[in-house]
């Protein structure tokens, strides 16, 4: 407690210097110049990253967090705590990996790599050392992780062998036998499999995941609507196993009816089984002690050739399925013989297991009352490859607990098509703004004469190029602020090829621009914009459309300010930037030097202070919430006191930015 006094009273301690000096006089009144103090407050950084996931092919969509999002729940990817904003995002290539820049808040050391595909290790851990951040699913930290979980979490033994498990569902075993233990089939990847897709697993993955995400519901319109037709003689069909991850062991079976004679439930169908248990690589997301789902049975690639046996399944098997069948997929949720400890049978009220079907109508109703449990669609690029994704129990309704490519040949079309491009991804970043106004006298520095929160989000495709660009700026009012401010932002590099649009509280509003587009004003007065309002928002898109060249890591950064009409010149302005930046070609340059301000903007040194005054007049703070903010929003609280009493390491910061670099991140408890 007596070391935060003493960094406070520090702070005081240079404001009353402040306000006695000035910059071409120290307080002895000699006219020795001082030195200006050309730290640049900045609380962001970019790093080179380089993000490997090994074991995943296919692109991988992750985002960044300074803390571990994920918290197990039980369910198959944990749960995402979405009040934690992210940091940074990409997609890696299509052998899961991605070099690149990813922007990050200055303090950021270690870092919670969150893949949102399913075909990745869910949670990576890195450090970010000299500017640098490498991660891999096999490097020391996260892989030798789930060595120790592997070894630790086996999967429940079982009392006794049960051979006739599926028989006792009702359940055909006609395509062969299987490992008890592990249900490794036999007849998996034999080489009497005669259809083979052509189209490269990377690709089918990156189909799968121009659909799913994790985190979302399932759109409608591919969740399945009826089941899969044949549509020539002698179609065969080939199902394999492309990405999953779920807890559970998870049999699957088909079944297939002549088309218009559906039966009446599930129970009427006769089921073969495929896959005895589809597990593949389940982990729970957490570092401390985490469980393993075993024993795992699939791995990537994974494939078995659906046989016809008659319409009443007593003839000899087939490769080839006629015209005018339909084949349908069920899924009973965790009925292999051995399974994850803690994690039993589930059996519905009735004493039945738990079934995911593709029928509609056939499936047991979980807590969602969702009907069909497989979502189906296939790429307009490869028409003989439909991907199968299987929503098992938890109904998350992300419909990729267990994901498929069914090969057809003659290509099965009733399912919906999507198109190569892939999927859009966005990731907002936030972070606060605040001045004071009083610049180029040192004032109060109670840094709440204007406030704003700030969202910079993109939009990003699977090529990783930016479409859109948003810069959302919040602003807070403060009723004593006596100064009429506006505020604005200068584009460090000017969008090319890109449209303008700017609202305001959701309504559109004209874009006032100067210098080609480079400056835009947002509203010449803060205070009259918010009126009675709690706050107002102002969001700036640039929209570079489908055909953008601009990389994901190469944002378009901003330069952001406040200004009110120059007091000597009329056809000039009064602006305040952050330190080290440069104001717009309107700004009244009579105003550096005077007061205490210590600019030379003929060096390229603006809005700075002595050297042994340490303040900024106005900074950015990445990754700050409004939250981190409250006691400076809250007027009562922030008025007139300056900014180091309301956080015990701002002074510390301030004197040297390479400590305490997440000073805004601890509020004085005073
Ligand atoms: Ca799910
Ligand atoms: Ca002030
Ligand atoms: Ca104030």
């Amino acid at each position: 407690m007596s070391k935060l006094k003493n960094v406070v009273l520090t702070g005081a301690m240079f404001l009353f210097i402040a306000a006695g000096t000035s910059c071409v006089k120290n307080n002895s009144g000699k006219d020795t110049p001082e030195n200006p103090n050309t730290q640049t407050y900045a609380t962001s950084q970019t790093v080179t990253a380089s993000i490997t996931y090994k074991s995943s092919k296919g692109k991988v969509l992750f985002y960044v967090y300074d803390q571990n999002p994920i918290t197990d729940n039980g369910s198959n990817f944990g749960t995402l705590d979405t009040s934690i904003p992210a940091l940074d995002a990409a997609f890696t290539d299509d052998n899961g990996s991605y070099s690149g820049k990813l922007h990050l808040p200055a303090y950021a050391s270690t870092v919670y790599i969150v893949a949102n595909t399913a075909n990745a290790t869910r949670l990576l851990v890195g450090t970010v050392s000299n500017g640098t951040l490498t991660v891999s699913d096999n490097d020391a930290t996260n892989a030798s992780a789930s060595a120790t979980k592997a070894n630790t979490k086996a999967g429940r033994t079982s009392t006794k062998t049960d051979l006739t498990r599926f028989a006792k569902l009702g359940w055909h075993d006609n395509l062969g036998t299987y490992n008890s233990t592990t249900g490794i089939a036999s007849y998996t990847n034999a080489s009497s499999i005669t259809l083979v897709s052509s189209t490269v697993q990377d690709k089918l993955i990156d189909v799968a995941n121009s659909v799913f995400s994790i985190n979302k519901k399932l759109s409608n319109i591919y969740r399945t609507q009826e089941d899969l037709l044949t549509g020539g003689d002698n179609t065969e069909l080939t199902l394999m196993v492309i990405m999953g991850n779920t807890c559970w062991n998870n049999p699957v079976g088909y079944y297939y009816y002549e088309d218009g004679k559906q039966p009446a439930s599930i129970a009427d169908c006769r089921i073969y089984t495929i896959f005895p248990n589809t597990q593949i690589t389940w982990k729970q997301s957490t570092n401390n002690n985490p469980y393993v789902s075993s024993p795992q049975a699939l791995n990537l690639g994974d494939k078995v050739q659906l046989m016809y046996y008659g319409l009443d399944g007593t003839s000899a098997g087939t490769k080839y399925f006629p015209k005018g069948i339909r084949i349908g997929f069920v899924l009973p949720t965790n009925m292999w013989n051995t399974y994850f400890t803690g994690f039993n049978d589930y059996y519905d009220n009735k004493g039945k297991p738990f079934f995911a079907c593709s029928t509609p109508g056939f499936s047991t109703k979980g807590k969602s009352g969702i009907d069909v449990h497989t979502a189906y669609f296939r790429d307009e690029s490869y028409p003989n490859d439909i991907i199968i994704g299987f929503e098992d129990f938890l109904d998350d309704e992300n419909f990729e607990d267990v994901v498929f490519a069914l090969t057809s040949n003659p290509a099965i079309t009733n399912v919906p098509t999507v198109n190569g491009s892939g999927t859009i991804a966005t990731m907002s970043r936030y972070g606060f703004y605040a001045f004071e106004d009083l610049w180029p006298k040192t004032g109060d520095f109670d840094m709440n004469d204007v406030m704003s929160e700030y969202v910079y989000t993109k939009t990003f495709n699977y090529s990783n190029k930016i479409t859109k660009e948003q810069f959302s700026f919040t602003l807070y009012p403060n009723s004593k602020t006596t100064l009429k401010n506006g505020i604005g932002f200068m584009f460090n590099t000017v969008p090319s090829g890109a449209t303008i649009s700017v609202t305001k509280d959701g309504a559109a509003v004209t874009a006032n621009t100067e210098e080609s587009g480079k400056v835009v004003l947002l509203t010449d007065n803060v205070a009259s914009s918010i009126g009675s309002a709690a706050s107002t928002t102002y969001v700036v898109t640039v929209d570079y459309g489908s055909g953008s060249t601009k990389t994901v890591g190469d944002e378009t950064s901003i330069n952001t300010f406040i200004y009110r009409a120059s007091a000597n010149d009329a056809s000039k302005r009064w602006e305040l930037h952050t330190p080290m930046n440069a104001p717009t070609s309107l700004m009244d340059y009579s105003y550096f030097g005077t007061q205490q301000d210590c600019s030379v903007p003929g060096s390229g040194i603006y809005y700075v202070l002595g050297s042994a005054i340490h303040y900024p007049f106005a900074f950015y703070l990445e990754n700050a919430t409004v939250a981190d903010m409250a006691n400076l929003l809250d007027i009562s609280k922030s008025e007139t006191k300056q900014i180091s009493l309301l956080f015990p390491y701002f002074s510390a910061w301030a004197k040297d930015n390479s400590v305490h670099k997440d000073w805004y991140k601890t509020t004085s408890s005073n």
